[in-house]
């Protein structure tokens, strides 16, 4: 499909910014899965040497199974160069993440990064957020809680239910609940993150502001580098 075609396109050409013996950051979702699987290659030919840690349990296993060598988190441990994805970016690189339910180690890493870089498929591209639902990390003692204090923002909280099991929710790398949150247009995502962070239980939001560095987007066979 495009989209997969886009993804591919945008992850090979992330391989460019990673330099030999670079502290690298591996993202989450399948643009992030595409960016792991070429630097695999990349390892694996000899073509350079990297070490990485990876945003999720899903990508610490791709890691694995390409032969990227790991790095256990440590103090002090800092990353030249973080590859992940983004459900929705708009002019000023503010991003939505944490579709793939990541969102709590992606923005870990991304801030312990001297440089993030996004790779997307053009249809992430989107002149103002707040069309995809923003993803929260939730402390489950507290989710009653944030569900009233979201909902009390406008924000229409819903639970994420287990894709393959809808009686279960879902459960994050850390087993905390995730829940989805349909603000409708956020023009002041700033605002809205300072909004969330004061809520008990809220462990992490999905709004990634000021972070990264640049984006390559992907639209047909086209490849545009972002970076205002
Ligand atoms: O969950 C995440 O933050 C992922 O990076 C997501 O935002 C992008 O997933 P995709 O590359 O599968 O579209």
């Amino acid at each position: 499909t495009q989209p997969e075609q886009e993804k591919k396109l945008a992850a090979r050409t992330a391989l460019r910014w990673v330099r030999n013996g670079m502290l690298v950051g591996l993202g989450s979702g399948s643009t992030a899965a595409f960016f792991i699987a070429a630097l695999g290659e990349f390892i694996r030919r000899g073509d350079l040497q990297v070490q990485a840690t990876a945003t999720s349990l899903a990508s610490e296993t791709l890691a694995r199974q390409a032969g990227i060598p790991l790095v256990e988190p440590r103090r002090g441990l800092r990353f030249d160069l973080t590859v992940d994805g983004a459900d929705e970016l708009d002019a000023h690189l503010r991003l939505v993440k944490g579709g793939g339910g990541a969102l709590l180690r992606e923005k870990v890493l991304a801030t312990a990064s001297d440089y993030l870089l996004i790779v997307a498929d053009s249809s992430k591209v989107v002149p103002q957020l707040g069309r995809f639902p923003l993803p929260l990390e939730v402390v489950p003692f507290a989710l009653p809680w944030v569900l009233d204090a979201v909902a009390a923002l406008g924000g229409a909280p819903v639970l994420r239910l287990m894709k393959n099991d809808p009686t279960e929710a879902a459960r994050s790398d850390q087993n905390n609940f995730l829940v989805d949150c349909h603000f409708g247009a956020v023009p002041d995502p700033e605002q809205l993150a300072f909004r969330l962070q004061v809520i008990p239980g809220i462990v992490e939001h999905g709004l990634f502001l000021g972070l990264a560095q640049a984006a390559i987007i992907a639209h047909e066979t086209e490849v545009f580098v972002h970076q205002p």
